[in-house]
């Protein structure tokens, strides 16, 4: 196994050194947003309803080309979260942890205690289920308030929890246990009439408010990870921010092909929605489903926004606003409907770009947009440099603070991420299970081999494409790059080579690798000698 281990002991001694210091440091208020595309106001949107999110891009500086390392939800943060890639980590699905892949690692929110922050989270940081909490947290955050019932499962319409719990418990009985990885659900979406605590991300905002007005009490800065579930699916958010949408104006995905000459294996079936309550189980989705379902995205983003114009406010009041810095970022992008798909789980910029803000208390420019190409891996390096703590040797980014003060300065000639054969594995990026051959995609998953098939001829092997094919994927100023390769031995001809020209061609739509082998062949270089040499 090549994967790097890296120790946190030598951090732990240093900390004594600097915790006469930490009370002159900056809190931080880190926000994720689960599956948050760049589509909001600040980032051009005429639709999207996200006034919060919109100031806060005001204040501070949007990032107009971030990009996550893998465009799923636990390797993403996982990344983030240690400042390393997926390759390094060797994380790149959702079934494995990240304590066990790297028991000694040293996580962001970790190093900072180690430097005398408190940390604590609430919501979806990590992924769920490997939280880290004995390593990475050291204040419990407020888990009740007073006077408000948790919400419980992702539905408030009697019907809709009835629906999942009929589903659910047909699937159990079938496949066991085995039925929580994807292969029972209710819809897709909901709209209840029913106020924002009432769903998990508003009542988050309560929590994570409380856990707030605890941590500035104390000499210690803060480090508080507040994370949105939404707009994950189920897109489930109240009436009122349906409302703010006239759902003939939303604007659809005008591009439903699948790129010219792109790799077969490069595009899923839109499995993770598809297994939904009410979602065709194959074929496209009629255009009143398509927007009835981006309306409901929308809603959830504007739902989300308006949870975080409530944790300015609160951070306002408690006094602290003038010394946090604020950062906000998306774990990845999302098709809606684009080249034919819906979900998350690709290598091409619709997956891979993703919404990021900071404001930092000091910074001179505030309401730039910088066309820097910056990744998540650098924001674990940004804050250590903005918090003046020092910045461990295992990182894998680079600190994009002096683009606060030059926000379009030359920086990194190129930004990498990586998926395991799109097409082949579920959303988690795990290979497909036989209970989701069995139940919801036999008939798809055989259509989509057979394209494959077609595509690579006598390389096509079963074993191979499923287990072992992974998808690096370069953005430059000018291409995108994906090179499709035997993870088990990366410097191997590469089976197939995809190259879109973000000049003539900013949507993807024509792989052209095949008329141009010079471009391929310097960009693959380029790919090759990897982040480092990026900047
Ligand atoms: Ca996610």
């Amino acid at each position: 196994m090549r994967y790097r281990f890296v120790s946190s002991f030598s951090f732990a001694l240093l900390a004594s050194t600097c915790m006469t210091h930490a009370a002159d440091k900056p809190n931080v208020l880190f926000i994720a947003i689960d599956d948050l595309r760049p589509e909001l106001g600040c980032y051009g949107s005429p639709i999207a309803v996200s006034p919060n999110l919109d100031g806060l891009a005001k204040d501070g500086l949007l990032f107009k080309r971030a990009y996550c390392q893998q465009a799923i939800c636990r390797p993403s943060r996982a990344s983030l979260m240690t400042g390393m890639r997926p390759e390094s980590t060797g994380l790149f699905h959702n079934y494995v942890s990240l304590r066990e892949l790297q028991p000694d690692i040293l996580t962001l929110p970790q190093h900072l205690i180690a430097h005398g922050y408190e940390t604590a989270y609430v919501g979806k940081i990590f992924h769920n289920g490997d939280t880290d909490e004995e390593n990475s947290w050291s204040h419990t955050p407020v888990k009740r308030v007073k006077g408000i019932k948790n919400p419980q499962g992702p539905y408030r319409l009697p019907e809709n929890v009835k629906l999942r719990a009929d589903n659910f418990k047909e699937m159990f009985a079938r496949y066991g246990a085995a039925a929580r990885r994807g292969l029972a659900s209710g819809p897709a979406y909901e709209q209840a009439d029913v106020p924002d605590h009432a769903y998990t991300d508003g009542h988050n905002t309560l929590l994570a408010i409380a856990t707030l007005k605890q941590m500035v009490k104390s000499d210690q800065p803060f480090f508080l990870g507040m994370g949105y579930k939404l707009p994950h699916l189920n897109w489930c958010a109240p009436k009122k921010y349906w409302d703010f949408y006239d759902r003939e104006k939303i604007p659809m995905s005008t591009r439903h092909a699948a790129p010219t000459d792109g790799a077969e294996m490069g595009l899923h079936a839109s499995f993770e929605l598809r297994t939904r309550a009410g979602i065709p189980k194959s074929g496209p989705f009629s255009a009143e489903l398509s927007r009835t379902l981006k309306h409901a995205y929308l809603a959830s983003t504007s739902y989300v926004d308006a949870q975080i114009g409530l944790m300015m406010k609160a951070l306002e009041e408690a006094g602290v606003r003038d010394n946090t810095i604020i950062i906000v970022w998306g774990d990845h992008g999302w098709h809606l409907g684009d080249m034919g798909v819906w979900g998350k789980a690709t290598n091409y910029e619709i997956a891979t770009r993703v919404p990021m803000v900071i404001c930092t208390p000091d910074m001179k420019i505030r309401g730039a947009k910088s066309e820097a190409l910056v990744e998540l891996v650098d924001i674990f390096p940004t804050l250590c440099e903005l918090a003046d703590v020092p910045r461990p040797d295992h990182l894998e980014g680079h600190s994009f603070v002096s683009l606060l003060d030059e926000p379009n300065k030359t920086w990194k000639k190129a930004v990498f991420s990586q998926y395991p054969n799109p097409a082949l594995r579920e959303w988690a990026a795990n290979p497909l299970s036989q209970g989701m051959r069995e139940t919801w995609f036999g008939p798809l998953i055989q259509e989509v081999e057979g394209r494959i098939i077609a595509q690579q001829g006598e390389k096509w092997d079963r074993e191979f494409f499923e287990e072992h094919l992974m998808g690096y994927t370069m953005r430059t100023d000018r291409y995108r790059l994906v090179v499709w390769r035997d993870h088990r031995d990366v410097k191997a001809t590469p089976v197939y080579v995809e190259l879109f020209d973000h000049q003539t061609d900013p949507d993807e739509t024509t792989n052209i690798a095949a008329s141009n082998p010079k471009i391929v062949k310097a960009l693959t270089k380029q790919h090759d000698a990897g982040w480092e040499m990026a900047l």
